[in-house]
């Protein structure tokens, strides 16, 4: 009997499993292994020659890395696995975050390099977090040159859960040739593409096996009282009971078993399946952790939306109740619904219509035009609440685009608006100061990523630049000033006249504007318009940017009875603001933000140089709240200096720091850095 009948839960049907872990640890090439070891590819693939069903798309291909999640789904033992293979990279790990909400476990694909650390402790957290079951395969293990038991002492600390190792390596001559299951007691020797051989263990293999079974029993032990008197009484633990303890405790999240392996030669596939098979949870489970509510509503949470340059949209989803077939109207939890039009199996980019999709099904839902990713559809009446809520890390880098031709405007502002709902981590902002459409990612590939998206599957081409900073321009001292305008030509003339008292006021108040007219001078129905006219000479002052924080008050000015108008009055208020602000000792303001960063702490001291290497404020650092061996560094810094931040934080940090800002104030800056960009803005006009 298997554990898992055992546990009295039948464990058949679709699952779903993530492959997750720290950048080039090989995930795509697992994907690949498992594949090609189940049959539903022909042949191994290799990330190198461009060759693999995972990073299949164009984008993918051209940079040899994942850039989006790919799915896949084979067979083993009559039961169908889809496998998400999500990208490593943090800059792509919005793919994962929404993913996870659907799987039954994840097999986090890891290395024994110890710069993959911290990679590796951000993923094991989500996880944690999410309760999901996971297995750490480490992979590669044809290049290990350290003893299993110091790898793992290396990886323990970056999972709050201990790790379990499930098999220990069998040397020769100082490679890894073969493993040994510690659960089943069987030696194996490593097969290139194809099945282990077993083999007959001896001498002191045979007792290190003896060890570190020993080893995996304590820990399994450590959540079950029964067990832990066996060993201490020297009773051998029956097979089944061990089977047993490794699926609870891994879908209780108590350990993380660790399994070995070769994904470039399908190595450790076929025990990872098997594992996978007899230990981790169903859909039942997932259902049960999502909330899901049971009944004949087909229940499904999309993780990824797709945009063909057809035009063909395709919602990614994993049911979780019921059945969606082609035809199936679902309804979002916004209450907009949709029909679904087509049904597909996934293998990378390539697609295959099926007839309907049943709970556990992982699908792509055909043509759903109001669906967005990480939302929950239903096809009952009512919608069905969330099963997940996955808020996109805040971006980190910005870059300022534009169409290269004029007449791809509208294209490029649909465009946008599908990649923005393919990933929720990027934002667009308009700024209307600098006439620029600001688009916002998790860093320099993302945006590039994104940009060439742009052009390779939307056709249109853009410029890209650095987004402009917010500068602003104040006044010290307070001025008086006439503001004549008058114009004698032909028919009608022009007559504005006015007299404006200006004064500068305190940071943050923008600017106010006063009619202190007395006895009609100005007629109280042009007034609106001289305020127009000092708003029109606000928009760029005496340095060249929008003028705030000042005081103007209207106390005089004549007019005529024929040749006075709402616009000569206009013309009259720009015209003395204009004049007066040079002699107001204008002075430049830039933004200040409150950047806080989050690092592990050997690295707090590199990125107090950094930030004071950029003009930053230190305001203090501290613990991060419940991240064992990480800080968190506030600074007050000058929104110039935080356009690039994020790369000097992640060079510093393994990739894995990062920081959120808000705005703070505005601060008068003087001196060269001030002319030099007075310098820059005056050039560009
Ligand atoms: N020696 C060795 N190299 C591997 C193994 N698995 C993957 N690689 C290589 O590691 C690199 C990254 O693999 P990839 O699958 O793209 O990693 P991913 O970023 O996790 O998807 C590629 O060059 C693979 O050929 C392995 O088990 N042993
Ligand atoms: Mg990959």
């Amino acid at each position: 009997m298997t554990a898992a009948k055992l546990n009295g839960t039948r464990l058949s049907g679709p699952r779903c499993v993530a492959l997750v872990g720290p950048f080039q640890s090989g995930k795509t090439t697992l994907l690949e292994g498992i594949l090609a070891r189940n049959g539903a590819i022909q042949r191994q693939g290799t990330v190198e020659a461009g060759t693999t069903i995972g990073d299949s798309s164009k984008e993918a291909r051209h940079h040899k890395m994942s850039v989006e999640l790919s799915v896949a789904t084979a067979t083993f033992m009559d039961d169908t696995y889809t496998f998400i293979d999500c990208p490593g990279s943090v800059e792509f790990v919005h793919d994962m975050r929404a993913a996870l909400p659907a799987v039954d476990a994840a097999v986090v694909v890891c290395e024994a390099d110890e710069k993959k650390i911290p990679q590796l402790q951000l993923i094991l957290r989500e996880l944690e977090e999410l309760k999901i079951p996971h297995i750490l395969f480490l992979n590669k293990i044809d290049k290990a040159d350290k003893r299993i038991r110091d790898t793992l002492k290396l990886l323990q600390p970056a999972s709050r859960v201990p790790l379990l190792l499930r098999q220990i390596p069998i040397w020769k001559n100082g490679i890894v040739t073969g493993f040994v299951d510690l659960a089943l007691e069987r030696a194996h020797v490593y097969k290139e593409h194809a099945p282990s051989e077993v083999i007959e263990l001896s001498g002191e293999d045979l007792e290190r096996e003896k060890t570190a079974r020993f080893t995996m029993l304590e820990t399994l032990a450590d959540h079950d009282d029964e067990l832990m008197e066996q060993l201490l009484e020297d009773i051998p633990p029956p097979r089944d009971k061990v089977f047993d303890d490794l699926s609870k405790e891994l879908r209780d999240g108590q350990v993380v078993p660790v399994l070995l392996g070769v994904a470039t030669r399908s190595n450790g596939v076929l025990r990872l399946m098997k594992a996978l098979r007899h230990e981790v949870p169903g859909i039942e489970a997932t259902a049960k952790r999502l909330g899901v509510k049971a009944g004949n509503d087909a229940v499904a949470y999309v993780f990824k939306t797709l945009n063909t340059a057809h035009g063909g949209k395709m919602s990614i989803a994993r049911v979780l109740n019921g059945t969606v077939g082609d035809g199936t109207t679902l309804i979002s939890g916004e209450g907009e619904a949709g029909r679904v039009s087509g049904v597909l199996k996934l293998m990378g980019q390539a697609t295959e219509k099926r007839g309907s999709a049943a709970a556990g099904d992982t699908v792509a839902l055909g043509k759903l035009d109001h669906a967005k990713t990480g939302q929950t559809l239903s096809s009952g009446k009512q919608p069905h609440p969330p099963v997940a809520t996955v808020k996109a890390h805040a971006p980190v880098l910005a870059i300022s685009i534009a169409a290269k031709e004029r007449k791809d405007d509208v294209k490029l502002g649909q465009a946008l608006n599908k990649l923005l709902e393919e990933d929720p981590s990027v934002t667009v902002v308009h700024n209307p100061d600098a006439h620029e459409i600001v688009v916002w990612g998790q860093g320099e590939m993302h945006l590039r990523i994104l940009a060439e998206r742009l052009t390779e599957r939307f056709g249109v081409a853009v410029e890209k630049r650095v987004p402009a900073v917010g500068y602003r321009e104040t006044i010290r001292k307070p001025a008086t000033q006439r503001g004549r305008h008058k114009k004698q030509s032909g028919g009608h003339g022009q007559f504005g006249d006015v007299v404006l008292e200006i004064k500068p006021m305190p940071r943050g108040s923008g600017f106010s504007f006063t009619d202190a007219i007395k006895g009609g001078v100005v007629p109280s129905n042009y007034i609106p318009s001289v305020e127009e006219g000092v708003i029109d000479g606000l928009k760029a002052g005496p340095l060249g940017f929008p003028v705030v924080d000042l005081a103007v008050k209207l106390v005089d000015g004549s007019y005529h009875a024929v040749d006075s108008s709402d616009q000569a009055f206009r013309t009259a208020g720009r015209i003395g603001i204009v004049e007066a602000l040079p002699n107001c000792q204008p002075v430049l303001l830039e933004p200040i933000h409150e950047v806080e960063i989050v690092c592990p702490s050997e690295a707090t001291a590199k990125i107090n140089a950094i930030l004071s290497g950029r003009r930053g404020q230190i305001l203090g650092f501290d613990t991060r709240e419940g991240w064992d061996g990480w800080d968190t560094v506030k600074a007050q810094m000058a929104e110039a200096e935080i356009g690039d931040l994020i790369v000097e934080i992640r060079s510093a940090t393994a990739g894995v720091g990062s920081f959120t800002f808000k705005f703070d104030h505005m601060a008068e800056l003087t001196g060269r850095t001030a002319d030099q960009i007075v310098a820059a803005r005056r050039a560009a006009e």
